[in-house]
């Protein structure tokens, strides 16, 4: 990939509107509100924002059912808001990215009444679905419709229909769509679920899981034709444009990856291998927590295999808050908010940062499911309740330790304004991180190798630059660890402990990570 490119070097912010800024005190978020804090973005020094779906909606899966991909949902403002932002943020040298969610429709969108051969039908067997999939929020992935005689697939839901990407005037309908975001001074797009677009020819039952269907997962992600497809893309619009892509690649291999970051397709790619360390087989309804080995082992397998066309994130607005899941709530928030920021930013790749975390944001606590938004916690409390796998209590705590609203809660902008004014907040702390980025090459474009820390609760590893060698070393636990440093670093690069005696004890405090560097031997 080319050194210089400006998607290898940007570092982009995560924004879900709706609970980002609400400037009309309607409760939701919106673009006047965006626009209001772009100073505060720009202060935080990332290149990119990328903002979760704005277009018209019925808002069933928060705007991931698009309704119109050419309006803006009035709930976020009008087109000449969407006008303004993009110029305010231009002016400000930010880029903006859109998400772009055409793996699938709302079933409220024109075409699924005009344009059945947009959409995937299939024959029932006798009464039953052409198969045994379950839709990911809840009941079969598919719906038997009267007006045409068969079932239509919806991988998510019922709500939204996937669309038929084999039939070619659908795919430029889409690619035509992309090119007024584009022309209209959009910078890029997240291609959510884009590993999910190419169905299999056959579409054999899947494997049974807690919610009494098939398992999709095994036969649609990385699908037959879906290189093609987005090869057809860059030809067809992407080409034309200096634009970012970021693939959303759920169930995608380092193969794949490999295939879905090549120059004819886009620029970098989203794995979950991560995140699901702490699911199971009742998927994320469970106490288990994120193993510090599983993770070293997961990023560090990334790291070597895919380098910087890694998309890096802890966060984002289907997880719930790293804080509270590897970090502390507690009197270590803030000190593990930025170690986790440390263990992240200074690996290969591209970091994202999503709205909060530049906080230390930590998750909601949920009392009563009426408190829950998420289609896919509000699904599995009811089914699980009802099937007596788990008690409410039980789904309260998963839904509060692992479901999705927890990211989803407003910035609380009181709290963003103190820390704006705190040189020592994460505010800044991520402010100097990011800047760190810039001066220093070796974190962007420097080898990756992990340290073997043995038992102890370290991720240590060494980026290796052609000017110098950065040693990163982040103690995940509320304990003091004494680790003595393998060669002679001596100058601290940052640090999240302002009394670190690390340099002459070789002991980290409880969540201390720090970054030494010395200049590259030369060979
Ligand atoms: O998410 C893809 C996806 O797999 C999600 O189901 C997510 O990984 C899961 O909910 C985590 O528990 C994308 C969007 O990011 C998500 O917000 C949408 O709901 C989904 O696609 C459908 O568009
Ligand atoms: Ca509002």
């Amino acid at each position: 990939m080319q050194k210089d490119k400006w998607q290898r070097e940007s570092i982009v912010y995560q924004i879900y509107p709706k609970s980002f800024c609400d400037s009309n005190a309607d409760g939701i978020g919106d673009l006047r509100g965006l626009i209001s804090k772009l100073d505060y973005i720009k202060e935080l020094g990332v290149d990119v924002v990328w903002l979760s779906p704005i277009y018209a909606s019925p808002q069933f899966d928060n705007g991931y059912d698009i309704s119109d991909y050419e309006t803006i949902d009035p709930i976020y403002g009008t087109i000449d808001d969407f006008d303004a932002l993009i110029e305010q943020a231009h002016s400000r040298g930010l880029k903006i990215i859109m998400d772009l969610v055409v793996n699938h429709t709302s079933d409220r969108h024109p075409w699924f009444a005009s344009r059945h051969d947009f959409y995937i039908w299939r024959n029932g067997k006798g009464d039953a679905p052409p198969n045994n999939w379950g839709a990911l929020f809840g009941g079969s992935a598919w719906t038997y419709d009267e007006t045409v005689g068969k079932y239509y697939l919806g991988l998510f839901s019922k709500h939204q229909p996937d669309l038929n990407w084999e039939n070619s005037e659908m795919r430029h309908e889409i690619y035509a769509m992309m090119r007024r975001w584009l022309e209209r001074g959009v910078d890029g797009f997240r291609m959510d679920v884009i590993s999910l677009i190419s169905k299999p020819e056959t579409m054999p039952d899947g494997e049974i899981t807690t919610n009494g269907y098939g398992d999709w997962s095994a036969f649609v992600p990385n699908g037959p034709r879906v290189h093609e497809f987005l090869r057809e893309m860059r030809c067809e619009v992407l080409k034309d444009f200096d634009t970012f892509t970021v693939a959303e690649a759920a169930g995608v291999t380092l193969d794949e990856a490999k295939k879905y970051t090549s120059p004819e397709e886009l620029d970098m790619v989203f794995h979950f291998e991560h995140m699901d360390l702490d699911g199971g087989e009742t998927f994320k309804w469970t106490d288990r927590e994120i193993p510090l080995d599983g993770l070293k082992q997961v990023m560090t397998k990334w790291q070597l295999g895919l380098g910087v066309a890694n998309a890096l994130f802890f966060n984002n607005h289907d997880q719930p808050r790293m804080v509270s899941r590897l970090g502390d709530e507690g009197i270590y928030r803030e000190r593990s908010a930025k170690m986790l920021a440390v263990c992240l930013h200074f690996m290969q790749g591209t970091p994202f940062v999503y709205q909060g975390e530049e906080l230390g944001m930590i998750n909601a606590k949920f009392t009563s499911i009426d408190e829950v938004n998420d289609p896919e916690s509000i699904d599995a409390y009811y089914s699980h309740t009802r099937s007596g796998m788990f008690t409410e209590e039980e789904m309260l705590r998963y839904i509060s330790m692992k479901g999705r609203d927890n990211a989803r809660t407003p910035i609380p902008w009181n709290d963003a304004n103190r820390q704006f004014a705190d040189a020592d907040s994460v505010f800044h702390f991520y402010k100097n991180l990011i800047q760190l980025r810039r001066t220093h090459k070796s974190i962007i474009y420097g080898s990756y190798t992990l340290v073997d820390t043995g038992d102890l609760p370290l991720f240590a590893y060494v980026r290796q630059g052609e000017a110098e060698t950065l040693f990163i070393c982040c103690n995940f636990s509320r304990e003091s660890v004494t680790y003595t440093l393998p060669t002679d670093f001596r100058d601290i690069l940052i640090c999240n402990n302002t009394d670190s005696t690390f340099l002459k004890t070789g002991i980290l405090a409880p969540f201390e990570a720090i970054v030494l560097h010395r200049a590259t031997d030369s060979v």
